[in-house]
């Protein structure tokens, strides 16, 4: 259709949500998930999975920079989803395509995905893969996903903050629960070669934080080389960086004047958007819902 208001990009069709397994996730995923299902993985790839919105870009940077050895111009070769493509995510452009570009690509590659353990293609744990899982605390994540899902004109509609809030606590954005998919992946993170991380301990030393990632990819890193990773990607650096930043995706997907992809990168953002009720609401129901593990979730730094 012709776009008659040139102040807006076209505005494309918002995808529905539609469920496997009872995880609702965007229907272009679903139509195609036998592929996601038989997807063949190396032993050497790396899968970095994350809630949406829980820090994978960041990590995704970390890891990149870390197994090409700090080389800056190397982590520039291109844009994030094509260095480290989104494993379920299928879109009419084969960039963003997650498995038609992984078929091209050989061993070691590192794949990003939001599916909840269970919906993780066997072939990962078949084949020995490390897995580093990101969390972010729930009231930071479920904030960053509103503003995201304002700007990504392919997630649904989010509607208003407060029946957005709603459908987060009870599962139904994309997917799905956000309490069942870090818990999913803490509660196997000592059975299987799972390193968990938390978005707020990369605020509070993203060296140590580093650090860690690189002990777990069986990197010797040097300190120098951690601290030189680590200024390359403060939010500030990565803003800045157009191979970082998503700013390579089309005005058509990404409606900038709603929200940057880079948007605030803080903990305790939340304060800002949580009303004291929908606060008291929302702590009663976490308490519930989190009351059968004990994840050290940090709400502000
Ligand atoms: S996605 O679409 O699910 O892959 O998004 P994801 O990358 O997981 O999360 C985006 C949020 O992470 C913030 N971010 C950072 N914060 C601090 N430092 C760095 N370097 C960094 N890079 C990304 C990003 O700003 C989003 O959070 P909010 O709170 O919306 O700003």
């Amino acid at each position: 259709m012709a776009n008659n208001d040139q102040t807006k990009p076209e505005l494309r069709t918002r995808s529905s949500l539609k469920e496997i397994q009872g995880i609702p996730l965007l229907e272009p995923i679903v139509t195609n998930w036998d592929r996601v299902e038989k997807f063949k993985a190396f032993p050497e790839d790396l899968l970095i999975a994350t809630y949406p919105k829980a820090g994978t870009t960041w990590t995704q940077e970390i890891v990149d920079l870390i197994l090409n050895h700090g080389d800056a111009d190397q982590a520039r070769r291109a844009p994030t989803h094509v260095r480290m493509p989104f494993l379920e995510m299928t879109a009419p452009n084969p960039t963003l395509s997650g498995i038609t570009q992984l078929e091209k690509m050989g061993p070691p590659r590192v794949i990003k995905t939001h599916l909840p353990i269970q919906l993780v293609p066997k072939t990962f744990w078949d084949a020995g893969c490390k897995i580093i899982y990101v969390a972010r605390n729930a009231k930071d994540n479920v904030v960053s996903y509103f503003h995201f899902d304002r700007m990504n004109l392919v997630q649904p509609e989010p509607g208003p903050w407060p029946q957005y809030l709603h459908k987060f606590m009870k599962g139904q954005l994309g997917w799905g629960s956000w309490y069942e998919h870090v818990k999913g992946y803490w509660r196997e993170r000592e059975n299987k070669p799972i390193l968990y991380l938390f978005f707020e301990d990369m605020k509070k030393d993203p060296a140590k934080e580093i650090r860690r990632i690189s002990e777990f990819l069986g990197q010797n890193t040097s300190d120098q080389l951690i601290d030189n990773i680590m200024q390359m990607t403060t939010f500030a650096a990565m803003r800045e960086n157009p191979m970082a930043n998503y700013s390579t995706i089309p005005e058509t997907i990404f409606d900038r004047q709603a929200s940057e992809f880079l948007r605030k990168g803080e903990v305790g953002d939340w304060k800002n958007h949580f009303s004291s009720q929908e606060n008291k609401v929302f702590e009663e129901h976490y308490n519930t819902m989190m009351a059968d593990v004990d994840i050290p979730f940090c709400f502000s730094v």
